[in-house]
């Protein structure tokens, strides 16, 4: 397989006017009519240009026409993935019929069947497997589209825009044709036929035009449809009030299904979701889990404006509209929830998650130069470091230039597929800012390093900081140049009063900013909010830590302080670990603690994001070299201390965190939920029996899933081992017939340290709710293994490693883009000590001899090993 480069991008050498499409859904296979009507486009300057249609391999070519005549194989050639035909004229209609096969689809990609469902997902580059066609997003074309299948099985029939027209054919079959006014590339084609319930709504936008709302599901999950369309309305109102964007269409729909390789997709009009992230209800759906799906509806709507009316010229811009789109729906769930929660949940994923991308063979900039598989790009990266690019323009414009820049950038290029250029043009356009060195965080990849000193002139009264930063090299860029980011800072007294506050801008790889007329040696709050996606570091003392930790009016860094105190002391314990000495932890982060768990003033959901420790896989991306094991145990330690030395302020915050109303989902009931159940967890890590009851009577009574599914988790990973396998039994007798709830009951399993891990989730694959073609129990199953549960995984044998290379090449043919996702904690191998690196890449080795690569897991290998 060859890579493609951003740097040979040529405009297309044809536009589609018109697509018109005829589905014939059937049993054993698919006919699809596409009628398209071709023109040369203007824009392009190769006189000499063949029409080049994408298709797949798997689809079959029954006939081709132009302007009524039929094609035969002289006219044109054809490979396993382009259609070329060499002489057309400038103008004509290209009449094109495939057979395809949705029921053999595993590789959920194109169209494909869900349990009995038909349904579609074309981005990035699906459609070729439905038609021949020039499926790229540059090519946006209006689509009219007529899905015919028997009435019985297939009653309801979607696909893009709106219904204009329904009725009876032969053999008990029926049609429906809908029309999609904006023009759309191919990407956005989507199509629905199945038994469905739905939920109707309606919303009436700012202008006064109402919108049908239905998001359709299996009936036995109708009643889980209500906080996925209240959420629709919060986020149809929010688009409306903060970037004065309406939608557009007289009907929007979303659609729940099971079988699902990603989130969710934003069809224009018609968004197919993972039932994972539109399904929620509070029995069988946990407090994150809501906060998700509120997170996904607002994603995929928000997708109409940044995404869709204004798309990507080619999949090298992916960011354009994932960055900013998260960015969209990171800021509604702020304003939405608690902004400061939201901001510590958001960089603890990108510290930990995309911090380690940037670390590994896969690393690559917000706007990558070359891929081999464009599926392998939809990262953390493009989506959440693509975000904070957003964000730091947000902060060094400020909200109404902000503002501006989008509404310019929606006006400019509405109707059309652009560039993170262009995106960027407009911020630069309304502000009057020179924003070119800006741009380097979208071509250059890796996290920067800042280190930041300070001196104090007491006889002047000037305090100076000063910024070094670097960026470490990566696959295909040795050498960076300086960043322009903007660090956030605020200078803060003795008596923990805010001297000065603002925004610096750091252009150079050394610079100074100096404060002058202070009083006092200040203590610096730096990159306050995360204001940049970097490293920081400044040689804060454990007195300063605490300082910024009670008195910070920035609530992410009162958070950071803490974070920055316990990874200190972890990192420093891990030592003693490896030396064999007695761990300890100081009295003083004792009663830090204890005052946190005591104040009754403070958020309960701060004071849990407070108290819970820095994750395994957090203090792995920190490690120069990975020591799973010390890691682990520090941990342990840290957390069996804690919950020994604070028991009765546990059991306090406990009981005042239990409240005995009925179930609410609103945020401070989840914040006492959180609270609760994180103590729940520090008292069970005492050992104690009266914990183990008291965690047993919250699982047997809970009237929430939050409350049952956290007891559950925290007895099973505990070491009261009977007690944990009879509530997987009871949850499981309680809770067979939903599918999600299931997922989480493998998923707990899947990632239970104990010893004996790999025997456990081998037995979970035999389970009759395990299905391997299903892409969410996988994640539940082999993901949650291999990427949740570092010690199981990392089993010293290699046992872990053997077990992923077995399902890579198993996946590799059924389902590619799932398989090379799951291949990622593999690629990770330079990380760690050296025997394990060699078993590790002696699996990725195996994986690459298997044979009959597909481009996903090859890329990911084949740059793994290089
Ligand atoms: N745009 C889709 C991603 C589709 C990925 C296909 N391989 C989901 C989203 O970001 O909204
Ligand atoms: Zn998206």
């Amino acid at each position: 397989p060859q890579p493609i480069y951003l740097k040979d991008y040529q405009v297309p050498a044809y536009l589609i006017e018109h697509t018109d499409l005829r589905f014939e859904l059937a049993e054993e296979e698919t006919l699809v009519r596409a009628t398209l009507q071709v023109r040369r486009n203007p824009a392009c300057t190769r006189t000499k240009a063949a029409l080049e249609l994408h298709g797949h391999e798997s689809v079959e070519l029954c006939r081709l026409s132009i302007d009524g005549e039929i094609l035969s194989e002289r006219d044109f050639s054809r490979d396993d993935e382009l259609l070329c035909i060499p002489a057309v004229p400038s103008r004509f209609t290209l009449e094109c019929v495939t057979r395809i096969h949705p029921q053999s689809n595993t590789a959920l990609e194109g169209l494909y069947k869900s349990d009995g469902m038909f349904c579609t997902q074309c981005e990035a580059e699906g459609f070729r497997r439905i038609t021949f066609y020039p499926d790229r997003p540059d090519v946006m074309s209006v689509f009219r589209t007529t899905v015919v299948a028997e009435r019985a099985r297939y009653p309801v029939l979607l696909s893009n825009g709106n219904p204009v027209e329904s009725g009876d054919e032969d053999d008990g079959r029926h049609f429906v044709t809908w029309e999609d006014p904006f023009p759309k590339p191919a990407y956005l084609f989507a199509l629905v036929a199945g038994d469905l319930a739905v939920l109707e709504d309606s919303y009436t936008t700012a202008s006064g035009r109402s919108v049908k709302l239905q998001i359709f599901a299996d009936s036995k999950d109708l009643d889980k449809l209500d906080h996925a369309m209240l959420s629709l309305k919060r986020a149809m109102q929010w688009d409306e009030q903060v970037y004065g964007r309406e939608y557009d269409l007289d009907i929007y729909m979303i659609v729940a299904v099971d079988f699902f390789n990603m989130g969710a997709m934003e069809n224009k009009g018609l968004n197919i979701f993972n039932t994972s992230c539109v399904l929620a209800s509070p029995r069988t759906t946990t407090d994150a889990a809501f906060q998700r799906v509120e997170g996904v509806v607002a994603h995929e709507y928000f997708h109409n404006w940044s995404g869709n009316r204004v798309t990507c010229r080619d999949w090298f811009q992916l960011s354009l509209k994932e960055g900013f789109t998260v960015f969209r729906d990171s800021e509604f769930s702020a304003d939405m929830n608690s902004r400061t929660v939201k901001r510590i949940e958001d960089v603890a994923l990108l510290r930990t998650a995309q911090f380690a991308e940037d670390a590994g063979p896969m690393a690559h900039p917000v706007r990558p130069e070359s891929f081999i598989e464009i599926s392998n790009f939809y990262t953390l990266t493009v989506y959440e470091k693509g975000c904070e690019v957003v964000r730091m323009l947000h902060t060094l414009l400020g909200a109404e230039l902000f503002r501006k820049g989008t509404d310019l950038y929606f006006e400019r290029h509405d109707g059309q597929a652009v560039t993170t250029d262009d995106f960027v043009q407009a911020m630069a356009d309304v502000s009057g800012r020179d924003l070119t060195q800006f741009k380097r965080w979208y071509s250059q990849a890796g996290t920067p390093r800042v280190e930041v000193s300070d001196s104090w002139d007491e006889s002047t009264g000037q305090y100076r900081l000063t910024f070094r930063q670097s960026c470490p090299a990566t696959p295909g860029q040795d050498k960076k140049l300086p960043f322009h980011m903007p660090i956030a800072y605020g200078l803060i007294s003795a008596s923990g009063d805010e001297l000065d506050a603002g925004v610096l801008e750091l252009t150079d790889s050394e610079q100074s900013f100096t404060f002058d007329g202070l009083a006092e040696r200040p203590v610096p709050s730096l990159l306050r909010s995360f204001s940049a996606p970097v490293k920081l570091s400044y040689p804060y003392t454990d007195a300063q830590l605490m300082h910024l930790l009670r008195h910070d009016s920035d609530g992410f860094n009162r958070w950071d302080a803490g974070q920055r105190m316990t990874v200190g002391l972890m990192q420093s314990l891990m030592v003693d670990y490896r030396a064999s000495r007695e761990l300890a932890v100081p009295e003083s982060l004792i009663d830090t603690w204890r005052g946190l768990l005591l104040d009754e003033s403070l958020d309960p959901a701060m004071v849990a994001h407070l108290l819970r420790l820095p994750s395994e896989a957090y203090l792995a991306e920190l490690a120069d070299e990975i020591d799973v094991e010390a890691i682990h145990e520090v941990r342990e330690f840290m957390v069996t201390t804690l919950a020994r030395a604070l028991q009765d302020e546990w059991s306090e915050a406990y009981r005042r965190c239990s409240d005995d109303q009925a179930y609410t989902a609103d945020a401070a009931a989840c914040a006492r939920r959180s609270l609760k159940n994180l103590s729940l967890g520090y008292l069970l890590a005492t050992g104690e029996e009266v914990w183990l009851a008291l965690a047993e009577e919250q699982f047997n009574t809970a009237d929430n899933m939050t409350d049952q599914q956290a007891a559950l988790a925290l007895v099973v990973h505990s070491g009261f081992r009977h007690a944990g396998e009879r509530l997987l039994a009871e949850f499981q007798a309680q809770w067979q017939h939903e599918a999600l709830v299931m997922n989480q009951w493998f998923s707990i399993q899947a990632s239970d340290p104990w010893p004996g891990a790999l025997e456990r989730v081998q037995q979970l694959q035999e389970h009759p709710l395990f299905d391997a073609r299903n892409p969410n129990k996988l994640r539940s199953v082999v993901a949650a293994f291999c990427a949740q549960n570092a010690v199981g995984f990392h089993s010293a044998d290699g046992s872990g490693y053997a077990y992923l290379a077995d399902w890579i090449i198993q996946l590799n043919k059924q389902n590619p883009q799932i398989a090379s996702r799951l291949l990622t904690p593999l690629t990770r191998w330079r990380r760690y000590p050296e025997a394990a690196q060699g078993l590790m890449r002696g699996q990725l080795q195996r994986v690459l001899e298997s044979g009959d690569l597909s481009r996903d897991v090859y890329e990911v290998v084949s740059k793994s090993l290089a």
